[in-house]
């Protein structure tokens, strides 16, 4: 398969700096080499950019920087459908806002392809909140929201050309949501598994569920993967620490998973935020997910199921 890093040095929808770093340390971990050590082809696009905005305002004063961010989801959309014609595109963040972009983007692929599309939400929080809900003013809180044509993001943000059907949406490892996303997200047909549905069910029987809708309906699947979905003892390089997150052996096992269903045609490492990490820890364990991901196997028979 042909992978494609797409980097993208944007911090500025987190309350706390050092996101930007995130595309470096990624390459830094070795990224790259474990991929083409599972037999992938992987060329590496450098970092995005964007150009220059003009200034955006939005009545709900705790917004920040809402015109980088739109600049950047139009960047990213383009960079996300343009990039995948032929490939896999794997999305180094940078923080969660990047994935309106991304997600928006990878829609408008499979809507060209005819096919339907589906996303995987791994995160402790749903990112659900509106423009006009968001009392932090962080974007990387809104993009759910946002790919699923909630209201209220026109006319600031890009037009979706493909909006994201929320019954097609998947959410694993919630445990931190706001009393407004709360609310907006029971309206909807996400499907939200929180800490508890893990404990009580197992991420194996969540996640093949899922799957099995994704392959009857000859889906293509975007995985989001947020270093908060994770606990903060093995990953701790993020803002936005909630304890009580998956261990390494529910995300690996996830991975493992993914790999075998051959569904995954994008994915989004975000969140990130080195000048947090200790000694790469939490970099090179994202690194080792995205092997499984991409087909590293502890042996190399399919594992004895009873
Ligand atoms: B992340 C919070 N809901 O809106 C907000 O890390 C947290 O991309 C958002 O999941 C967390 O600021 C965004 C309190
Ligand atoms: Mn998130
Ligand atoms: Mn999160
Ligand atoms: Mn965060």
């Amino acid at each position: 398969m042909l992978c494609k890093l797409i980097g993208i040095p944007l911090q500025s929808g987190a309350s706390q700096l050092g996101c930007e770093m995130g595309p470096s340390a990624l390459r830094t971990a070795g990224l790259r080499q474990a991929l083409m050590d599972l037999g992938h082809q992987v060329s590496d696009c450098g970092n995005l950019a964007i150009p220059e905005q003009t200034h955006r305002d939005h009545p709900n004063e705790k917004i920040h920087d809402l015109a980088e961010i739109v600049a950047w989801t139009e960047v990213i959309a383009e960079a996300a459908y343009r990039e995948s014609r032929d490939a896999m595109p794997i999305f180094l963040g940078g923080d969660h806002a990047l994935s309106a972009g991304s997600v928006s983007g990878m829609a408008r692929r499979a809507a060209e392809e005819g096919r339907p599309f589906f996303v995987l939400w791994l995160d402790a929080h749903t990112d659900f909140h509106t423009l006009e809900t968001t009392n932090s003013g962080n974007l990387h809180g809104v993009p759910v929201a946002y790919f699923t044509g909630q209201p209220g993001f026109e006319p600031y943000f890009p037009k979706l050309e493909q909006k994201v059907d929320a019954a097609n949406v998947c959410m694993i490892g919630i445990r931190s949501v706001d009393t407004a996303e709360r609310r907006a997200i029971q309206q909807t047909d996400v499907l939200v598994h929180d800490m508890r549905a893990i404990d009580e069910n197992g991420v194996a029987f969540l996640l093949r569920e899922f799957l099995k809708r994704v392959s009857a309906a000859h889906g293509m699947l975007h995985v989001s993967l947020d270093v908060d979905f994770l606990d903060p003892s093995i990953g701790p390089a993020v803002g936005t620490t909630v304890p009580g997150g998956a261990t390494f052996r529910e995300a690996h096992l996830l991975m493992e998973m993914l790999h075998d269903s051959e569904l995954v045609t994008s994915l989004d490492l975000v969140e990130l935020n080195p000048f947090l990490d200790e000694r790469g820890r939490t970099a090179t364990m994202l690194v080792d997910l995205t092997a499984s991901l991409m087909g590293r196997k502890v042996l190399d028979r399919p594992t004895q199921r009873y």
